[in-house]
Parts: C-alpha cells; structure tokens; sequence
C-alpha cells in the first residue's frame, strides 16, 4: 500500500472504493479539462492542486493536526475564512462535485434534492471524503432548504456549527448577520484555544485580500478578446481556490498571470478564432464538475465570466483594511461577506443587476444559465435574470441539470443551437 493511502487508511477512510472514485474523477476530467489544447504551462499546479486535494493537501492537514491546527469544514462562501485563519484553523471546502459518491447518499436522503448536496454527502456516507473524519468542526448555514434540513441531519453525529445567514439584506439583517459572524468568531476560539486578535485577523485579511485580488486580475485578462485562457482552465483555477493553501495558490496564480501576460502580447490564445464570447451565471461548480464549461466550449463559445461562487461571488469586493479594531474589523468582515449575491436572497436585485452589468463589461454575446436540479433559488430566480437580460438585448440560455451525462446528448444540442444563434 503507497504511503499515501497507508494515511487515508488510518483516517478510516475505504481506500479501495476512494481509489475507484479518483479514477471516475480523472476520467472525467482527461475527457473535459485534459482533452483542450493549447493549456498555459502554469495550469499544471492547479491540476495538481484538483489531485493533492485528496492526496498532499491531506497529508499536510495531517500532518497540522498531529500539532495541534484544528480543521474547519465548510459548504458555503458565506463563512468568512478569515476568521477561522485567524483563530489559528485551516478551512476546507467540503463540497462534492462527482456523480461518482450521488449513489450512497440517495440510499440514505431523498433522490430530489440538489446534486452537490448529495455529492459532499455521498462522499462522507462511502468513506471517500478525506476531510470528514479531519475536520474538527463542520459549519453550515442557513441558506437553502436542502442544506438547511441536512445540517439539522448532520448536527446529531459531528461538531456541527450552523451561521445565521439572513434572507434579506434590510439593516434588520445586516444586524443579525453581524451577530452570526461575532457568534462564529466565538465558536472557533474555543475550538482552537486561539483568540482572534487585531494583530491575527489583520494578517488573515491581507492574505485573503491579496487572494481575491489574484481572482480579480485573472477576471481582468479574460476580458481580452480573445482571451488568453479558457473558461473551464479558469475553473480548474477556481476550484482549486476554494481549497488550497491560500498564500501558496496565490503566488501559483500570479506566474499564470505572467504566462497569460505574455501569451496576449504575441497574440496567442488557445480558442477558436471568431468564439463566441459568453458567460456563465447560477450554480456554482465545483471540484469534480466540468460538465458544461466543457460542453459550452466544446460547442464553439468561450466562456469568459463566471457568475458563480466558483467565479466573481468568491472573489468580488475586497474587505476594508483600514480598521484599527477587533469590532472594525469583525464588522468589515461581515459587511464584505453581506454584499455576495446568492440567490437565496429576496428580493435579489442586486444579483439581476449585477449579471447584466458584469455582460455588458465582459463583451458577452449570450448567457448561459446554470441550475442544478431542484435548486429552486437559482431556477425561479433565472425568470428574472432572462427578462433583465432580454430587456439589454443579450440572449440567455437556461440549463437545468444534475452531475450525471445522461443528459448530455441532449444538452450539447441545445448549446450547440444558441452558440449558432450568437453568430
Ligand atoms: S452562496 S450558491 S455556495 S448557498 S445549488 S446547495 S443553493 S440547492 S450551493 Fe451555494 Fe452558498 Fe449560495 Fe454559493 Fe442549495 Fe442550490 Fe444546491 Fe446550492
């Protein structure tokens, strides 16, 4: 047995059944990700940043909680990093992407809810997901019915924290979300022993800050027409945003931008000439998912934004850096968390707008609409969008799917006809 499955093994984990999972991921990533050409040099480390997340990035979470450093897994972009950074904790995102682990959660929780949240708990009801039996805490929030319910579900079997996110964004709740993120700041002191001081939370915001300002730069090249990179390449970079080593990724980040730099100074890019330009709205996709970056791309289109917490959600609006206190910063937090847009929001106008905005910035020709099945914020919500986005004469086009291909055929046929009718 390798060294590394020997440390998957001693966390408990069905090796076995992890090693058929990795394969179904790769598999699926070498007939997306893998089978593009033209790649910059620099995606190499985010491809391996996809693998070490069940493979390095797990021996070093071992190796931190064998000093001590506790674990938080999280579901959501709403749970401010920084705070569990600063309490001397390392977050992990925790959501599932793979068809591969949906199985084991349907013989346990109804079929019809979302696939993502059947993913991350397929993961942890087969044993394959490294970060369950890591995590020393587990923080959900209160943002749609499907995790709602669940957290109640998993509150009973692990050190399950659940924030209060509001519904609405009136200063009623603006208070209320200022709460919730001083009550999580509470819950992980004395989780790791570590209080969160102006000196530790001060650093932890830099360190995110320059994060997102890597995301944001990245979001700036792809408004070259053509861009330099591809839309499913800026996935793979997202995805593995969400759970690597944040200083490390972002030094990752700023050579791919150099490559990318000096790429569109002799005016290569790896798209078809003539792509047409479009972006992606909704869902978020995360690691394990590639199905419709690479079915729009593979249709002759070119994503360009990414209107996701995979995309702009995650990265958008930087946190004030000026607060001199632990109250001014605490606050700063939760107001640069507040301004994301999901759609569990009503009402939403901020998120209506923002997508025709963030078209019009982009140069997009059209909009691809992405809902995962049975998530209804996002679905009821694309009614809005599509009438905000007819009314600026910019085409939408709505999916609705799940993680399987089942519906591949089919899908490719729909995107093939609206990236025609772009041209
Ligand atoms: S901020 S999008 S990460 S809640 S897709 S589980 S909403 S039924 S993932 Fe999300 Fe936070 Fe919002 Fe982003 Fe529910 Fe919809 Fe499933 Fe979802």
């Amino acid at each position: 047995m390798s060294e590394h499955n020997q440390v998957l093994q001693e966390l408990g984990l069905d090796v076995a059944l992890h090693d058929e999972m990795l394969a179904s991921v790769d598999r699926t990533f070498g007939q997306t990700v893998g089978a593009q050409t033209g790649r910059p040099e620099g995606m190499a480390y985010f491809d391996s940043a996809l693998h070490a997340a069940h493979g390095g990035r797990v021996a070093e979470l071992v190796d931190l909680k064998k000093n001590g450093t506790k674990t938080v897994g999280t579901f959501c972009i709403y749970v401010p990093e920084e705070l569990a950074m600063a309490a001397n904790t390392v977050p992990v995102a925790l959501c599932g992407g793979t068809q591969f682990s949906i199985p084991y959660a349907e013989k346990r929780f109804p079929r019809d809810i979302c696939p993502l949240v059947k993913s991350t708990l397929g993961l942890a009801f087969s044993k394959t997901c490294p970060y369950g039996p890591l995590k020393s805490m587990a923080v959900g929030e209160t943002t749609c019915d499907a995790k709602k319910k669940t957290w109640e579900i998993l509150a009973g079997k692990v050190n399950f924290h659940v924030m209060e996110l509001p519904q609405k964004k009136d200063q009623l709740d603006i208070d209320l979300w200022r709460n919730a993120v001083y009550e999580f700041k509470d819950k992980l002191e004395s989780l790791s022993g570590t209080k969160v001081e102006v000196e530790n939370l001060g650093t932890a915001i830099k360190v995110m800050n320059a994060k997102r300002r890597a995301l944001q730069r990245l979001a700036e090249l792809r408004k070259a027409d053509p861009p330099p990179i591809s839309g499913l390449d800026a996935l793979v970079v997202m995805q593995a945003a969400l759970n690597d080593e944040p200083v490390r990724f972002t030094a990752a980040l700023d050579r791919l931008h150099a490559e990318l730099e000096e790429r569109m100074a002799r005016g290569f890019s790896p798209l078809p000439e003539g792509a047409q330009r479009v972006m992606f709205a909704g869902c978020p996709a995360v690691m394990g998912n590639w199905k419709v970056h690479a079915l729009v791309e593979q249709s002759g289109a070119v994503i360009v934004a990414d209107e996701s917490c995979t995309g702009s959600r995650y990265f958008e609006n930087l946190i004030d850096e000026t607060a001199r206190d632990l109250a001014g910063q605490v606050d700063a937090i939760a107001d640069r968390y507040m301004k994301i847009n999901c759609a569990c929001f009503t009402p939403n106008q901020e998120r209506i707008d923002s997508i025709v905005e963030k078209a019009r910035e982009y140069g997009v020709k059209g909009v691809v609409q992405y809902v995962l099945q049975t998530c209804h914020g996002y679905n009821v919500e694309a009614m809005r969008v599509e009438a905000a986005l007819k009314k600026a004469e910019i085409p939408s086009i709505k999916i609705v799917t799940d993680y399987s291909e089942e519906d591949a055929g089919q899908l490719r046929t729909r995107i093939e006809a609206f990236v025609e009718q772009l041209s």
